[in-house]
């Protein structure tokens, strides 16, 4: 399967993805979850968490598979997520960050192994955007995120990284984020790249996740919301 293919059909239609936490997945707690986003017709899977362990990216994608057949994507917290059981993996590079393990570093360990693993590596452009409280991602990171109010900053970064050669650009105000991407951010990005824009963080309402779409966003992500109102996937999913 070419999931990044699969992200460029049908440039036109604004697609979902469902991010699961492998540190709170067993088949119990995504049961729910998983029927509504097959009835719905959820276009992604991301698996990944800023703490977990290998062990635990493995039984999460191995439970999942067992409820869906929604692609499933990899986005790893660091080098160590890694499961040949995935469809692909979100090769992500910190560009918002000036930390060299998250620009390259990690990936100097991790290449060898997703070639090993045949699994399909989509080079990602990830930028985490200051949203409020701090979130793990920003502290785990250990990098300065983008400023809100700065468009031009996440623009000229959104453009270097597809000058060089990254596939997609996620803008990410962090898991749980008090407030998501602004929409002038989104506009301004998605108005100087060629590459699928993916924005998450901090959307919880069919209102905030429209609002991403309309201003330019092609992926959405959805993680903290979805386990705490699983039938908010199917309003959302209708509103984009
Ligand atoms: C976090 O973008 C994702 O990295 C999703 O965030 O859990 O806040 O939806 P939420």
């Amino acid at each position: 399967m070419d999931i990044y293919k699969k992200i460029l059909q049908e440039s036109g239609r604004k697609k979902l993805a469902l991010l699961i936490d492998p540190d709170k997945c067993n088949r119990k707690s995504i049961k729910k979850r998983l029927e509504i986003a097959n009835n719905c017709k959820v276009d992604f899977i991301f698996v990944g968490g800023s703490l977990l362990n290998y062990d635990l990216m493995d039984k999460c994608i191995v439970a999942i598979k067992s409820l869906t057949k929604i692609p499933i994507i990899i986005f790893p917290g660091n080098g160590m997520h890694i499961s040949p059981k995935a469809d692909a993996i979100l090769f992500l590079s910190l560009i918002s960050g000036r930390n060299a393990d998250l620009l390259i570093g990690n990936h100097v360990h991790s290449a060898p192994i997703i070639k090993k693993f045949n699994l399909e590596a989509i080079p990602t452009g990830y930028m985490i955007m200051e949203s409020g409280h701090i979130t793990t991602a920003q502290y785990v990171s250990n990098s300065i995120p983008l400023p809100r109010s700065k468009p031009d900053v996440a623009v000229s970064t959104a453009i270097a990284g597809e000058m060089l050669g990254l596939k997609a650009i996620y803008i990410d105000a962090g898991s749980g984020a008090e407030n998501p991407v602004p929409s002038e951010i989104i506009t301004a990005v998605k108005k100087n790249i060629n590459i699928p824009l993916i924005i998450g963080g901090g959307i919880r309402t069919p209102e905030a996740a429209k609002t991403a779409t309309a201003a330019g966003a092609d992926i959405i992500v959805i993680g903290n919301a979805a386990e705490e109102n699983p039938e908010l996937l199917t309003l959302i999913k209708n509103s984009i």
